[in-house]
């Protein structure tokens, strides 16, 4: 996957050879320094499939208490998931759900959903918060995510996504909950290294701009980076506040305008794209993918796991729904789960290429082309993954 190159930056016949966790050397099999070729005892024979860089999901909230299917019910009934959201229900629901259970119940209810994404490939995941809306609760959601990273030996971002709904008892205080978002859980969720990044829901049925930008100027001065969901149902101007803020992301960007666009290029801002959320919500404005390219902003893709626009828990259905709602390249969505995801997180020079130096996170294939990845609906022809340097469920390394 390093741009520039041939087409997926392929290398044909190839050899990765990882040493201490990172990549040591590779190449074509025929250039392969003799003493670097491992024995086959501690080697991997990728048999004629494809190995790419493990996959980088940088956008769930894959812990929660709950779920949602009573609602999807609604929603292929007439109710709009805008018409649910303030009747009490939507991500209310979910919060009710995710106060009442402990850390350990979190923790167990996001195990199968986390072991889903790995299966398919991911060796990265960035986890939010935001169905606690308390402090203890926010915090909770955070340890959890901390947590399911030493449980599945799997590398996890965390975000503190306070700002993602105005809780019950703030009803009639939104500066009173902003307060404690600011001057508490940020403040709590940097000390004990809790979270990596801040994110805010900006829209009508969530937080305004002005609102937001608090948010981001607290985050930013616990050393916290910025993230935002923007103009996912409406164009709050979402995408010029996340550039105004120097975001790693703007995500969702369904309503975003051709200014927002060219704000997020001069600022560097990576536009992730949630195809998940536009599907399971019948969404029929597409982010501007064209205007994305036109001005180079990078892509990138994610599942943004969650149990009320997004219950998708695979990546490659992420990258298939990019491509045939959205109109990605397959190529594109590729990169948009590994080479383009990585500096969401912060992780570039890390991870989502193959490079000589970086981690040796890998996920091997079953496939002929690199483009099924995004072509198959469903089934799965990840055949090994190697984290860390380490196989998966294996000895090898
Ligand atoms: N946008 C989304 O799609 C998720 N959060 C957000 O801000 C949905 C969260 C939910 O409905 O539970
Ligand atoms: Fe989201």
């Amino acid at each position: 996957m390093v741009a520039g190159g041939e087409s997926y930056g392929a290398i044909r016949d190839g050899v990765v050879v990882v040493r201490a966790g990172r990549i040591e050397w590779l190449g074509p099999e025929v250039d392969a320094p003799a003493e670097l070729v491992a024995d086959p005892a501690t080697s991997v024979d990728g048999a004629g499939g494809w190995v790419t860089p493990g996959l980088i999901d940088c956008h769930t909230h894959l812990v929660f208490g709950g779920d949602r299917a009573h609602e999807f019910e609604m929603r292929l009934q007439g109710a709009t998931y805008e018409e649910i959201a303030r009747a009490g229900g939507g991500i209310l629901w979910t919060v009710k759900a995710t106060r009442a259970a402990s850390e350990d119940g979190l923790l167990a209810a996001a195990g199968p959903r986390l072991l889903a994404l790995m299966a398919h490939g991911v060796t990265t995941v960035e986890i939010k918060s935001g169905y606690g809306l308390d402090l203890e609760s926010e915090l909770r959601m955070l340890r959890t995510a901390r947590r399911l990273a030493d449980e599945y030996s799997v590398r996890v971002s965390t975000t503190l996504l306070a700002a993602h709904a105005l809780p019950p008892e703030f009803d009639q205080d939104r500066v009173g909950y902003l307060d404690l978002v600011c001057n508490e859980m940020i403040p709590r969720a940097a000390e004990e290294d809790l979270a990596d990044a801040v994110d805010a829901f900006c829209e009508g049925i969530a937080f305004t701009s002005e609102e937001c930008a608090r948010v981001f100027d607290a985050g930013a001065r616990h050393g916290l980076a910025i993230r935002l969901h923007a103009d996912q149902l409406s164009d709050l101007g979402g995408a010029a506040l996340a550039s105004a803020h120097a975001a790693r992301s703007a995500d969702h960007l369904e309503y975003t305008s051709e200014a927002g666009v060219r704000a997020m290029a001069a600022a560097g801002v990576t536009a992730v794209v949630l195809p998940g959320a536009f599907y399971f919500l019948r969404e029929t404005q597409a982010p501007p993918i064209e205007a994305f390219r036109a001005n180079g902003v990078p892509i990138a893709v994610a599942t943004d796991l969650n149990p009320g626009s997004s219950p998708v828990g695979s990546p490659l259905i992420a990258m298939n729904l990019a491509c045939v709602l959205f109109r990605l390249t397959p190529e594109e969505a590729l990169a948009g789960m590994t080479r383009n995801a990585a500096p969401v997180l912060g992780l570039q020079g890390e991870l989502g290429t193959l490079e000589v130096g970086r981690r040796a996170d890998l996920a091997v294939w079953g496939i002929g082309h690199p483009a099924e990845l995004a072509y198959w609906v469903g089934s799965n022809p990840c055949s090994a993954v190697v984290q860390g340097g380490l196989l998966r469920g294996g000895g090898a390394g």
